[in-house]
């Protein structure tokens, strides 16, 4: 025995050798992951992505006026919120599930939330807090207390200031961005349209404005039809396309003059990364008029919206009413708390777990292996081998469940890639296909019949490169479960 050992000491050296040097070489010869497909997300763009849902607040002389389109004919005075209390929009927003609120700082009017030094038309020549009220002062400060984001919307279009209609109104407006983005704290968002008026056409300086915006706050997301940043989905129902690519070809494009149809889809081949946010009010109106207090959607309403929004790769901008008293109306805050049950209840429980497998694992590498997309986190992912643009995931949930949705999502840092993809549940013998759709992006929920099934297949059919997915989700909505 001992004899035999000795007489084997060099064999089993050399053995552990080569094993050491097998798992040397394999530790460094580590599949490379897929290159990204252009164009990609940047930092801020990717952060903004994430924020999913937050709130849009109409509040201004049209509060007071009742109107949608002001003139910027009331007196300033007419301005007078009689129970002002931001924080309580703050409450009621993170309550509601949302991250941040954009605020129109000034609409179409012309009056300005702000005390601005560019015009008369502000807070500063009203009674309210005897002219020293600030309305933005305020809620950045409320939406700090409560963790969320501040965004500011400010109208191109001015109905009151006596320079609109000449070139000279295009440094007024810069101005306003000016003491906007340097005296509130950071702004997640800075929101523009390219509203104009009928009769005193302006030739806006738009890119003045966006380099403007961005020389005071180079981390601010800009929104318009035409970005830069992010841009409109084309309708205010909140309602993106089927087919939803956040490439988009904006060459040429700039806000008030964009193909409304191709906003809502994006471009499959487009050169900049332009996702789309879906602005939609809760009310008929954007602004607060009572007598619309019945009128709010519903919460079936809002759910479709949140699928057709949030569920189809866009960010949800849900305008809510703000009332004469300076607070959430009470109709609001009740449906914003259902609505945010409503969620909860849908997709509370996510039904994916079990045992996941792979048609094609990246280099055989556990790095990109099928159990990153059940892992919770959106920077691990599955990916396939380059030159295998058509695979799939397949999820043995070990027992039967009822489900009716899948939730899906790329990582996007590597560039949207999913052409079309399907779903397919086990019935026993087969996979049969409950749903076949096309892109996928940041986050897809796809809606089908509810069904009973042990085994669920997620088939990427055709993609622009090998497939980079974050997460699969599996649930059942239907309150009956
Ligand atoms: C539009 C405006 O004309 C509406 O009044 C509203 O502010 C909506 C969100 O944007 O451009």
């Amino acid at each position: 025995m001992g004899r035999n050992l000795w007489s084997n000491f060099p064999a089993i050296c050399l053995r552990n050798l080569i094993l050491i040097g097998a798992i040397t070489v394999g530790l460094h010869a580590k599949t490379p992951p897929p290159n990204p497909i252009a164009p990609v997300p940047t930092a801020a763009q990717l952060a903004w992505q994430k924020l999913e849902y937050y709130a849009f607040v109409h509040f201004g002389m049209n509060t007071f006026s009742d109107h949608e389109w002001g003139e910027g004919r009331e007196p300033a005075d007419d301005f007078n919120p009689t129970e002002f209390d931001a924080r309580q929009w703050a409450r009621v927003a993170r309550d509601a599930g949302m991250r941040g609120i954009i605020i129109t700082a000034k609409h179409h009017d012309g009056f300005c939330l702000w005390p601005s030094a560019t015009t008369e038309y502000s807070v500063k020549n009203s009674n309210w807090r005897k002219g020293r009220g600030d309305v933005l002062r305020e809620l950045s400060d409320a939406c700090r207390t409560y963790g969320l984001k501040f965004g500011i919307y400010i109208s191109p279009w001015d109905r009151n200031h006596p320079l609109y209609g000449t070139p000279k109104y295009n440094s007024v407006y810069k101005q306003q961005w000016r003491e906007l983005l340097s005296n509130y704290g950071d702004v997640f968002e800075s929101w523009l349209d390219g509203a104009n008026d009928g009769k005193k056409r302006m030739v806006y300086d738009f890119n003045g404005f966006f380099s403007t915006i961005k020389s005071v706050q180079p981390g601010t997301i800009i929104f318009s039809d035409a970005g830069p940043d992010i841009r409109w989905v084309g309708n205010e129902r909140g309602l993106a396309g089927e087919t939803n690519w956040s490439d988009r070809d904006n060459e040429g494009s700039f806000p008030g003059f964009a193909d409304a149809k191709v906003l809502n889809t994006g471009d499959e081949n487009g050169t900049t990364w332009l996702p789309a946010e879906c602005d939609v009010s809760i009310r008929p109106g954007w602004f607060y008029h009572a007598n619309e207090d019945a009128k709010l959607k519903s919460v079936a309403d809002l759910m479709t919206i949140y699928y057709g929004s949030v569920g189809r790769n866009c960010n949800l901008l849900l305008n809510i009413g703000v009332d004469r008293r300076g607070l959430v109306n009470e109709h609001d805050v009740a449906r914003l708390l259902e609505f945010r049950a409503a969620r909860e209840t849908a997709l509370g429980a996510n039904l994916a777990k079990g045992t996941i497998t792979a048609s094609n694992v990246r280099g055989g590498d556990r790095r990109f292996a099928a159990g990153n997309v059940l892992d919770g986190s959106f920077d691990t992912y599955w990916a396939s081998d380059d030159d295998v643009t058509n695979a799939s995931l397949t999820l043995d949930l070990g027992h039967d469940v009822d489900i009716d949705t899948v939730l899906l999502q790329e990582n996007i840092t590597l560039g949207q890639r999913v052409r079309r993809f399907s779903v397919q549940i086990w019935d026993g013998t087969k996979f049969l296909t409950v749903s076949q759709q096309t892109t996928i992006g940041y986050k897809r929920i796809l809606r089908f019949q509810k069904a009973r099934t042990n085994k669920i297949r997620i088939v990427i059919e055709d993609a622009r490169a090998c497939p980079t997915i974050s997460t699969l989700e599996i649930y059942n909505t239907s309150s009956d479960k």
